[in-house]
């Protein structure tokens, strides 16, 4: 027997996959690479949170309603405080927005070169019933000079703009994905080594697909273009599949082909998901997948952000179905995304 087969290779962990890849990257002095460092860890952190939030006093409300008006649940403000706590503590960072704070975060690294926009944990509202959710996150480089606190300008950046992006899907595995712009990569925790290991190299999404995810129960809300896009969908036998965690749909998406929709509706004529730190760093991954993303009409990732916390419609997935429901969009007056 070949003596290998006795020790077989464990894979290539995430810290060496960023050392190896570092010099793909134009800024090659390491700190981007301490940065996804420093989320990989809060993310770790965090999953081991999730997983016994049924058998500690973390699970439920918080008790307070975020700058979104949301109610905050206990893991959402955890999870918040874990993340910052690894930016302030990497030192790469000097300022970061995040779904959970209304204002700016100022770290105090004043060198930092870089911004993050992030939602911490995102679909929270399904930790209780055991339903995957997810870490959302943007990086950009600030604009303005190092030695003073980041600006909003350095936070308002439209999402090409952004030098990386990623998302951490708890879910039956957990797994960190993200993009430098030079393809997207897939990572899974191996908890008892306390390591990403390289589990999907590469990812390409199809260029179509047979799953459309909306939430239906809105429907009596939705405009002429997305009631017509939906029945195309039907008649065209398409699977309808919403967890109603977004995370968890766009990964599902991204890897089977499929298309993810949150809409304008006459409720919520912005759509309900966040510019910065939801709907950006998505985009960029699926257009580093091969796939696309925008508000129904415009590219995502050239929507000129006004504020923080900006709302827009979000279609994105495999390309031939993003299109088919902006030929849909198209036939009558979108509304434009505009500001929360
Ligand atoms: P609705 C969770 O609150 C979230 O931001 C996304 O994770 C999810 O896709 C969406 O909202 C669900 O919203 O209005 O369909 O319940």
């Amino acid at each position: 027997m070949d003596h290998n087969k006795l020790a077989l290779p464990v894979g290539t962990t995430l810290d060496r996959f960023i050392m190896r890849k570092q010099e793909d990257f134009p800024y090659a002095t390491g700190e981007l690479s301490q940065l996804l460092r420093d989320i990989a860890l809060a993310a770790k952190i965090v999953n081991r949170e999730i997983n016994r939030s049924g058998l500690i006093d973390i699970a439920g409300a918080y008790g307070n309603r975020n700058v979104q008006g949301e109610e905050q649940q206990k893991l959402d403000v955890i999870a918040n405080i874990r993340f910052i706590r690894a930016l302030r503590n990497g030192g790469e960072v000097c300022t970061i927005i995040s779904e959970e704070d209304e204002e700016m975060i100022q770290t105090g690294n004043c060198q930092g070169k870089y911004v993050v926009a992030i939602d911490p944990l995102d679909g929270s509202s399904n930790i209780d019933v055991n339903v995957s959710i997810g870490t959302i996150f943007s990086i950009y480089r600030r604009i303005s000079a190092t030695g003073c606190e980041g600006t909003l300008e350095d936070c308002l950046q439209t999402g090409t703009h952004q030098v990386a992006a990623g998302y951490v899907i708890y879910g039956s595995s957990t797994m960190l994905v993200y993009t430098t712009g030079n393809g997207v990569n897939g990572f899974t925790y191996e908890p008892s080594l306390g390591e990403f290991f390289l589990s999907h190299p590469q990812i390409t999404t199809p260029k179509s697909g047979a799953i459309y995810s909306v939430n239906e129960g809105s429907s009596e809300h939705f405009s002429e273009g997305m009631t017509a896009y939906i029945a195309y969908c039907k008649q065209n036998n398409y699977s309808a599949r919403y967890i109603g965690s977004l995370v968890a749909d766009f990964h599902r998406n991204l890897l089977k082909g499929g298309i993810y929709i949150y809409p304008a509706t006459k409720k919520a004529p912005q759509g309900k998901l966040r510019l910065m730190y939801e709907c950006n760093a998505l985009a960029f991954i699926v257009e580093q997948a091969g796939g696309k993303s925008s508000n129904g009409r415009t590219r995502t990732m050239e929507q000129e952000p006004v504020g923080l916390h900006d709302r827009s419609p979000l279609f994105i997935g495999s390309t031939e179905l993003v299109n088919k429901a902006e030929e849909f969009m198209a036939k009558e007056h979108a509304p434009e995304a505009t500001t929360a």
